[in-house]
Order: C-alpha cells, then sequence, then structure tokens
C-alpha cells in the first residue's frame, strides 16, 4: 500500500477540470460590461487561451463551449484546432435565454411556436456533440414567472417534460443530458428548474442518460451542498459540476475563492466515494466569469483552488476518521477532517508539477511567459467576444 501522499498525487495527477469558453470574453454585471486587452475574438481564440491554462495547470484538458456564443462554421476544424492546442472539446452549453422570442420563457413558454424554436437549438447541441465528439449537453433554462397568475406553475411543468423527452430522444451513444437548476434570476416569482430535486425528478423520468448538474452559485445562501453532492451520488444522478463562488447570488467568482471550506467539504464526499477520477462520470467544470481580473490568470487560480481542495479531502485519514465515527466520537471525528483541511497542500502540488515537467508555481510561471504581452499586441481589431450583456 503506498503512503497517502503518493496516493494523493496519483488522483491529483488524472484530474482534469473543464474551463468554459465564455470565462476568456468580456463579462460584467447588467450594469456594465467591462473590456480588457487581447481578449479572444472568436471561438478559436478562447480556445488558445483555454490551452495555457492546461499548460500551466496540466489539469483543465477539455473546454466547454456555449451556443451561440461559441457557434462556427466548421466543428470539426475547432475540434481539431482544439487537439493541436493539447486539449478538446467538452460540454456543449445550451443558450435559450437571449432572444426577444424568450421573454416569458423558452421550453416552458404559453406559445407551442417558441417551444419549437427552443427545442430546434438544443437538437442542435446535440448535432454539434456529434460534430465535435462532446459527450455532455448542458442546459440551464431561464425559464419562470415573474407575477403570481402569470402562467400556470404545473402546466409549464408538463411542457418541459415534453421538450426534454424530444431531446433525450436524440442523443446518440455515449451522450448524456446534464440538467441544471438555479434558484431565481432572470425569473423572481417561479423558476421552472429551481431546485436540485426538480432537476432530479425530471431525470429520473428521463432514464439513464440524464442527470442533474451542480452549479455551486446556485442555491439559497447557506444550503448545504454537500449534502445534495451525497444524495445525488447516491442516486447514481450526479453528472458533474460548474464549479464557482459566491458570497450573495450567482456571483460566479473564482471557485474557493469565497468559501474554501465549502469547496473542501464537497471533496471530501466525492473523494470519500472515489468518484474525482475522469473516469467518474462526473465532470468537473468551472463557470465563472472573471470581470474585474485577469481571464487566463483568474481560470489558472480556480484551476489551483480546486487542486488544492482536491488535495486536502485527500489527506483525510479515512481509517481515523471511520473509527471516530463509529465510537461516536464527536471531537476526534471533526478533528481529523479539520486536519484534512488545516494541512498546506501547497508543496505537496508543487512537487507534483515538478513531477509532471510543469512550473511549480502556474501563476509566476504563466506571468513570466510573455504571452499576455502577445495576445495585447496581436488581437487588435476585430469584435472581443463576450456575452453581450
Ligand atoms: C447560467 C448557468 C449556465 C451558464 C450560463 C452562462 O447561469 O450557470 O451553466 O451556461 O449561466
Ligand atoms: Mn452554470
Amino acid at each position: 500500500m503506498s503512503d497517502p501522499i503518493t496516493r494523493a498525487k496519483t488522483v491529483l495527477a488524472a484530474q482534469n477540470i473543464e474551463l468554459p469558453s465564455w470565462a476568456f470574453g468580456n463579462s460584467g454585471t447588467r450594469f456594465k460590461v467591462f473590456t480588457q486587452e487581447g481578449v479572444p475574438r472568436d471561438p478559436f481564440e478562447k480556445i488558445a487561451d483555454a490551452a495555457q491554462v492546461n499548460a500551466y495547470t496540466g489539469a483543465a484538458g477539455s473546454v466547454a463551449l456555449h451556443i451561440p456564443w461559441d457557434k462556427v462554421e466548421d466543428y470539426g476544424a475547432l475540434a481539431a484546432h482544439a487537439a493541436n492546442e493539447g486539449v478538446r472539446i467538452g460540454t456543449i452549453n445550451s443558450n435559450t435565454f437571449q432572444d426577444d422570442d424568450y421573454m416569458l420563457g423558452s421550453v416552458c413558454h404559453p406559445d407551442p411556436k417558441v417551444r419549437r424554436k427552443a427545442t430546434a437549438h438544443l437538437l442542435e447541441c446535440v448535432d454539434i456533440m456529434d460534430a465535435t465528439g462532446s459527450s455532455d449537453l448542458k442546459l440551464w433554462f431561464a425559464d419562470g414567472t415573474n407575477y403570481p397568475g402569470q402562467d400556470t406553475i404545473a402546466g409549464r411543468q408538463a411542457r418541459l417534460v415534453e421538450v426534454l423527452a424530444e431531446v433525450y430522444e436524440r442523443l446518440g451513444e455515449g451522450q448524456r443530458l446534464l440538467l441544471e437548476y438555479k434558484l431565481f434570476e432572470p425569473s423572481f416569482y417561479t423558476t421552472d428548474v429551481p431546485d436540485w430535486g426538480t432537476a432530479y425528478a425530471h431525470c429520473l423520468k428521463l432514464g439513464p442518460k440524464a442527470q442533474v448538474v451542480i452549479d455551486t452559485g446556485h442555491h439559497a445562501p447557506g444550503t448545504n451542498i454537500e449534502f445534495i453532492v451525497a444524495i445525488l451520488l447516491r442516486e447514481g444522478k450526479l453528472g458533474g459540476f460548474d464549479f464557482n463562488s459566491r458570497f450573495y447570488a450567482d456571483d460566479d467568482l473564482m471557485v474557493g475563492s469565497a468559501d474554501p471550506f465549502q469547496l473542501f467539504r464537497i471533496m471530501h464526499e466525492l473523494v470519500s466515494q472515489e468518484v474525482v477520477g475522469p473516469d467518474s462520470g462526473i465532470a468537473y467544470m468551472l463557470d465563472q466569469c472573471h470581470n474585474i481580473e485577469a481571464k487566463i490568470p483568474g481560470q489558472i487560480r480556480s484551476v489551483m483552488n480546486v487542486q488544492e481542495a482536491t488535495a486536502k479531502a485527500l489527506l483525510v485519514d479515512a481509517e481515523a476518521l471511520a473509527k471516530a465515527q463509529a465510537a461516536g466520537d464527536v471531537l476526534e471525528a471533526n478533528a481529523v477532517l479539520m486536519d484534512a483541511y488545516n494541512t498546506d497542500v501547497r508543496p505537496l502540488l508543487a512537487e507534483l508539477r515538478e513531477e509532471q515537467g510543469l512550473a511549480a508555481d502556474p501563476m509566476r510561471a504563466y506571468a513570466a511567459s510573455g504571452y499576455a504581452e502577445r495576445i495585447t499586441s496581436e488581437r487588435v481589431g476585430g469584435a472581443q467576444a463576450g456575452w453581450g450583456a
């Protein structure tokens, strides 16, 4: 049996954290989208930037696309470009929230014509999965209502069931539908997929290819997310994560920045069920926007934060913890967990990177590389990518 450090390194070396293409574009709040120099003008440049994050962390081998933000003529060429840059295309995210037709919803809209349009978009996303070799379709719906009486809650659920079933039927071999939930916003009275229970009920009805995505920013304050993780894992319905941090609502800040202890507790659930690896069937993705900080280093820092939380979770003395739990030793059990959390794992990760032929400090190595200066001088003209808020 190898020692805990070696075991931790083996798991960490295999860990993959998927990057969101939209994190490299301009973003902001509904008050202002700030532009930054050197921001990508197209999906090819977004992938090149994401590849930088992978080059310095060795842990971010895939990039999620968002359609239509990342629409291109030739998806095969985009996938080939990704491979050339040392990464691959991951999850395809649908977007049914930025068209005037969707003011009253998309897949739950009262007008069948609008539902048809939204469904066609979701089916197009599956076509893109076929063309890029992506296996996951991630659905987040902005659907909901603002006022009591505006629409029927039950009727909207029935419409949702119909659309989801049609999309599910279209999935090919090895493809999954990942359903994301969010408490509120942009709707303020009802949201059609507001919580894990609703997402779970829909996924259960759809079948084994449908699973739930937990976006860590999509809960009410104080929600015990690790409990949701444990339940969905038990039921085989945890499809993946959209990692980010929040102080208030869906803040989309860097994962592990607002509440590193929460991230550790989530990773502890996953590590104890041995589902951190790439073969676990759980997609570990970031869903963030870097509104005021530099984007590539923002992503590097985020990947490092996930790695640190994972490393700490891997250092939990499982045997000592089980023993204390069985003996009802509350204080000892808690101490075992906290010992791991309070371990400085940065030297372990630095060592691992050096063993992998990477620089010990990805932030510094990227800063010294000159890439930021290069894209600033080269990417002049054209329209910068952004999410258009
Ligand atoms: C949504 C949701 C989705 C993401 C968009 C950008 O709030 O989290 O996962 O695709 O934002
Ligand atoms: Mn998300």
